[in-house]
Formats: structure tokens, C-alpha cells, sequence
């Protein structure tokens, strides 16, 4: 077993290395041997019940879950198996514990556009995804090359961590959940890169140098959940989840820029608890190709034995986002190709919706695809200090997290799950139609969905 699992990781990683940095999202679940997400049974003690099991089975608790539900996670010895944990009646849900990666990535700088940075920042540019959503013309992004009013709203970045010295970067705190059971002690400063490009998208600061952001300034919460491999244990990004939906957080927008196809119930109860918190999570809706409810174009909401949708990119509780590819920051797609792109159209490499589950809370032209936002030859800030250039569904959702941080700086934040389905569907509603993006009216949308371009100008 353990042998097959390594045999997977080293195929995924080659076809990672060759590939373009983005397009290998496409890895089937690994489990991570002997762990296991637990929940137990209304009225028992949590706490108590998981150093309970694991003193019995020999065990070590990796997490205690308070708000994401009634649950642990726990790495068993060889030998033990979720078999035993079912013989206890106190628990009432056993799963195993699966990795989660980021896209892989390239080393900073070796991408198109971008550089090191550092040195020569004598201005700030506005990225081009940036401005092909409007946030340049959005009053309160208030974008012009002064720091002085900060979108006053809390991001969450579940990824790699940080980089909290970035002088582009306002990182407000932190959290590591990998380390540390209850995501107390630990460093989230970034070790992979993937997390700071993130942030600087959805939040850069205006301050006149490197880049700024969808919603410049606004507080950071790095949720490290992500090692330096670029790889989660899915118990963990359930602990950074958890720590997002405790309202002494006070997180209002969750970024998830990962997924992988996978069947996990614990993963989704988590999301739609810090959703009933008013939290808004918006998910990438991944880089292989493929449709976000697998091939047969259905949410499996309850069967785990055919695990073929996009997780969480699926579930109807994230806002899942699309990517599409602008060069020039302007719509009209007159420039042609730029970087490989064919301007203002979806990737080619992006994920899909063909279907929408009936009981998805939003309606969308895009069905289970909330909106698009630019993926392709996105610069953003890099982990040491400088810039860099990336493209990715990874890059798309964080242009949506900005949207929603704007959107509640001008509205105010989500009370609770319904708040949280009127915030996604006045997004998608003041979306810029795919139609309208070329103004030739082409587009390369392999489904009949034609999701709609994030657009901030509105409000
Ligand atoms: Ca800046
Ligand atoms: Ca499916
Ligand atoms: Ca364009
Ligand atoms: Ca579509």
C-alpha cells in the first residue's frame, strides 16, 4: 500500500515538472497512511473521546475540530485500521485523512513578465487582472498609488503561509495548522511561494510600489495549512477551516486555491459551518481540463465510492472560479494571442461545468462555476520580498476574494449562510457576460455555461 501511494505522488510530480507549472491538478486522492477524520456522536465530549481512542489504539490526536464539526483527526499505528475506530461506538463517521495539493510551481522569476523585483521599484503598476475587473475604477479600492484608506475587511488565505516582511503585504497574523493541533504555535511565513502570489492578488497594498491589489491593504490572515512541499493533509486545511469559522476571527472572505478529485464529507460539513458563520469561501475551480462534478456531470453529495468531482471547487457552499486569459487588462480580445493566449477567452487548461447540482444556492450562467477572473501571466508579489508572474485557477479565485472583500467594505459582511449566497449571487450578478468579453463575441467555453467575468465596477 504505502508503495502504491509513493508510486502515485512520483508519477504526479514528474508530469507537474514537465507540464506547463499549472495543469497538474488532475492527482487522484492519496491517503496519508493510518490517519483518519473522525466525527463522533451528538452528546459525547469530543476532547475527551479522542485521547480516549487514542490511548486505546495506541493513536496520536492530530486535530480537535470545535466549530467546523463534533470531530478529530488521528494518526493511528501500522496495524490499526478504520475498522477499529468503527468498532467504537462513540464515533459515527470515519474517513481517511487525504492530501490536498497547491499547483505546482515553478522557482519565482522563471515565468514570463514579473522579475525578482527589489530593486528598481520605483513605481507601482496596476496587474492586468486588476484592471480587467474594474477594481481601478472601484471608489472603494481606491486605487492611486496612496496607502490611505485600507479595505477594511479580514482575508483569509488557506495556502503555504505568507511572506509577513513583504513591504507589499499587509499580513495582520496567522495561524499553522500543520504543526500544531489547535493552529496555535508555529511560523506561516510562507516556504513554497504559492500563498504570498495569492495574497498580493486579492489584497496588495497601494502604495505606490510593486503591484496592488483587488482590495488593496486589506488584513491578511495567513492560514498555513500547506507545507513547503506544496501539499496538505486534508485534517489540516479542516483546522485552518475551523480556525476561520470561530468568530473571535473575525474572517469575512476565505481563499482556497487547491483542490484535488476527491470524495471527503468532513471536508464539506467544515466549509458549510464557517459559511453558517458568514464566511465566504471562494475556491479555484481547478487546472486539468476536466468537469468540477467529474465526468458524469453530477455532485456526488453522498458517494464515496465513486470519488470524481473537484473538492472543494464542487461543493455548493464555495464560490468556485474559473479561469480565463487577458493580456492588456482592457476587454475587446483585439489583441489576439498574448503569452499563448487567445485574449479575453477561457483557458484551455481550466476546469469546467457542464451540470449544476439542484441544490446549489446561487444561479449562474457558468452552472456550478460561479464566475471567471484572469488566470494567465498574473503578476503578483513573491515569497523574499520581490514579484513574480504565474498563471493558474489559483490566480483566478483570489481576483474573486478581492471582489468580495470590496463588496462587504461598500455592503457589509455576512451574518450567516444566507448573507453568504446573496454576496456570491450579486457578484455573479454584476458579472461581465461572457459574450461581451471579445468584441467579436468569440468563445473557447468547452461547456454550454458561459460563466461571467468578476466585475467590480458596478459598486
Ligand atoms: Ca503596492
Ligand atoms: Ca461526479
Ligand atoms: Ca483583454
Ligand atoms: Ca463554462
Amino acid at each position: 500500500m504505502g508503495k502504491t501511494i509513493l508510486f502515485c505522488v512520483a508519477v504526479v510530480t514528474l508530469v507537474m515538472a514537465l507540464g506547463h507549472e499549472i495543469r497538474a491538478q488532475r492527482a487522484r486522492p492519496a491517503l496519508v497512511p493510518g490517519a483518519y477524520i473522525v466525527k463522533v456522536a451528538d452528546g459525547v465530549d469530543v476532547g475527551r473521546t479522542a485521547r480516549d481512542v487514542a490511548q486505546l489504539l495506541g493513536g496520536r490526536v492530530k486535530h480537535v475540530y470545535g466549530r467546523a464539526f463534533r470531530g478529530f483527526a488521528i494518526q493511528l499505528p501500522p496495524g490499526v485500521t478504520a475498522a477499529d475506530l468503527l468498532d467504537d461506538r462513540r464515533l459515527v463517521r470515519v474517513e481517511p485523512d487525504i492530501t490536498i495539493p497547491l499547483p505546482p510551481f515553478p522557482e519565482a522569476g522563471l515565468s514570463a513578465g514579473g522579475g525578482k523585483g527589489g530593486k528598481g521599484r520605483t513605481s507601482q503598476q496596476v496587474p492586468t487582472g486588476v484592471r480587467r475587473i474594474g477594481a481601478d475604477l472601484n471608489s472603494i479600492a481606491d486605487i492611486d498609488g496612496f496607502n490611505d484608506a485600507p479595505v477594511n475587511v479580514d482575508i483569509a488565505i488557506l495556502d503555504s503561509g505568507i511572506d509577513s516582511s513583504h513591504p507589499d503585504l499587509y499580513v495582520a497574523g496567522g495561524v499553522n495548522c500543520i504543526l500544531d493541533s489547535q493552529c496555535i504555535d508555529g511560523s506561516y511565513e510562507d516556504d513554497y511561494g504559492h500563498g504570498t502570489h495569492v495574497a498580493g492578488i486579492a489584497a496588495a497594498i497601494d502604495n505606490g510600489i510593486g503591484v496592488v491589489g483587488v482590495a488593496p491593504g486589506a488584513r491578511l490572515w495567513a492560514v498555513k495549512t500547506h507545507g513547503s512541499n506544496g501539499i496538505a493533509d486534508l485534517s489540516d486545511v479542516i483546522a485552518g477551516i475551523d480556525w476561520v469559522a470561530d468568530p473571535a476571527n473575525h474572517i469575512e472572505v476565505a481563499n482556497m486555491s487547491f483542490g484535488r478529485v476527491a470524495y471527503n464529507a468532513a471536508f464539506r460539513q467544515a466549509i458549510a459551518a464557517g459559511v453558517s458563520q458568514g464566511v465566504v469561501f471562494v475556491a479555484a475551480a481547478g487546472n486539468s481540463s476536466e468537469d468540477i462534478y467529474g465526468d458524469d456531470g453530477v455532485f456526488n453529495e453522498s458517494s464515496p465510492n465513486v470519488p470524481d468531482d473537484f473538492i472543494p471547487a464542487a461543493y455548493p457552499e464555495v464560490a468556485a472560479v474559473s479561469a480565463m486569459a487577458d493580456g492588456d487588462g482592457k476587454p475587446g480580445g483585439s489583441t489576439g494571442k498574448r503569452g499563448g493566449y487567445l485574449e479575453d477567452t477561457l483557458v484551455s487548461w481550466g476546469n469546467y461545468s457542464t451540470a449544476v447540482w439542484n441544490g446549489n444556492p446561487v444561479f449562474s450562467s457558468g452552472a456550478a462555476i460561479d464566475l471567471a477572473a484572469p488566470g494567465s501571466n498574473i503578476y503578483s508579489t513573491a515569497m523574499g520580498g520581490g514579484y513574480t508572474t504565474f498563471d493558474g485557477t489559483s490566480m483566478a479565485a483570489p481576483h474573486v476574494t478581492g471582489a468580495v472583500a470590496l463588496y462587504i467594505a461598500t455592503f457589509g459582511r455576512a451574518n450567516g449562510a444566507e448573507d453568504v449566497v446573496s454576496i456570491r449571487q450579486a457578484l455573479i450578478d454584476l458579472g461581465e457576460r461572457q459574450e461581451w468579453w471579445r468584441a467579436d463575441g468569440r468563445m473557447t467555453d468547452p461547456d454550454d455555461n458561459h460563466e461571467r467575468l468578476v466585475n467590480v465596477r458596478g459598486f
